[in-house]
């Protein structure tokens, strides 16, 4: 057996009038629940220290004086890193990242239990519009604020375990899996902001969770990788995003799940022997896969 203590720090509102210095103060006191409960790793969410500002028309100058980091760690989030360390505990977050030569990337980092960054992810699958939609109730500027990941999916050793990111909308995407499982993970991390009200056309809301929990479900199985998924969530400004923070086992079964909108920690002990199983026995890659008859995939 290869334990290791998963947490998902789920995150409830950030509301425009907070700031990050209080944000922070949420995640370390989530950060010492994970730790009191045994987690060697902790997930926050998608742009976990501000507002889900592409919720919002504003110019690019004012996005990034008020929503962007320009270094990471900074003097905001240096104390959560210190806790980490100090509790001997890593960790994964969102955040949007501000680049010496002026890229923006919707960013995550892989953190070690001794404060190091030892992953960078810039998500790649942006949803939404770069265009002013005045009619509409909110906006979802993900492809007006950031420009597209330079680098594929990755996977990292996380403290003897092979920990791959992604961010958000690439959960919905079957290759986002694919590409890390291909790499040996044998975990997923990730964060997300979903609005639960559809601005395009009137979708029931309920199918919003649907496809939150069918995606991560499915694609853990298909991929032989435990999935740990951290909402920021509840009403921000009056916005709605959906909360359903989980756990996810090699199985497609939910070992855990957030039951508020609120900030809340979920656990689980998790045996990446488990993802082994299923590698071996009926996801061999190698035995099994016909990659000879999926180039359309790449090609179109
Ligand atoms: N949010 C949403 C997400 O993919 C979305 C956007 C929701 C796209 C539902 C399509 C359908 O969960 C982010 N930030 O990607």
């Amino acid at each position: 057996h290869r334990k290791v203590g998963l947490a998902v720090a789920q995150m409830g509102p950030v509301n425009l009038a907070d700031d990050r210095g209080s944000v922070v103060k949420r995640l370390i006191e989530m950060l010492r629940e994970a730790h009191g409960r045994d987690a060697d790793f902790v997930v926050f969410p998608e742009l976990a220290l501000t507002t889900f500002f592409p919720r919002y028309w504003m110019s690019m100058q004012e996005a990034e004086e008020r929503y962007f980091e320009a270094a990471m760690p900074n003097s905001h989030v240096q104390p959560l890193f210190d806790e980490a360390r100090h509790l001997g505990i890593g960790f994964y977050l969102g955040y949007a990242e501000l680049t010496p030569d002026g890229q923006r990337f919707n960013a995550s980092i892989l953190v070690d239990k001794s404060g190091t960054i030892i992953g960078k992810y810039r998500k790649i699958h942006l949803p939404g519009h770069d265009d002013h939609k005045p009619d509409a109730p909110f906006q979802h500027l993900e492809k007006k604020y950031f420009d597209v990941g330079d680098e594929t999916f990755g996977v990292w050793n996380v403290e003897g375990t092979k920990m791959g990111m992604c961010l958000c909308n690439d959960r919905r995407w079957p290759e986002t899996w694919r590409v890390m499982a291909l790499q040996s993970a044998e975990v997923v991390v990730l964060g997300y902001n979903t609005p639960s009200q559809n601005i395009h056309w009137p979708e029931p809301v309920h199918l919003r969770m649907h496809h939150h929990l069918i995606a991560l479900q499915a694609s853990a199985y298909q991929n032989c990788v435990w999935a740990a998924a951290a909402a920021k969530c509840g009403y921000e400004d009056g916005h709605h995003m959906i909360g359903g923070s989980v756990i996810v086992a090699p199985t497609g079964e939910i070992v855990a799940q957030a039951s508020t909108e609120d900030d809340e920690v979920i656990t689980f002990n998790a045996d990446l022997a488990l993802a082994e199983t299923f590698r071996k026995n009926v996801f061999d890659f190698a035995r099994h896969r016909r990659p000879e008859h999926y180039r359309i995939i790449v090609d179109r």
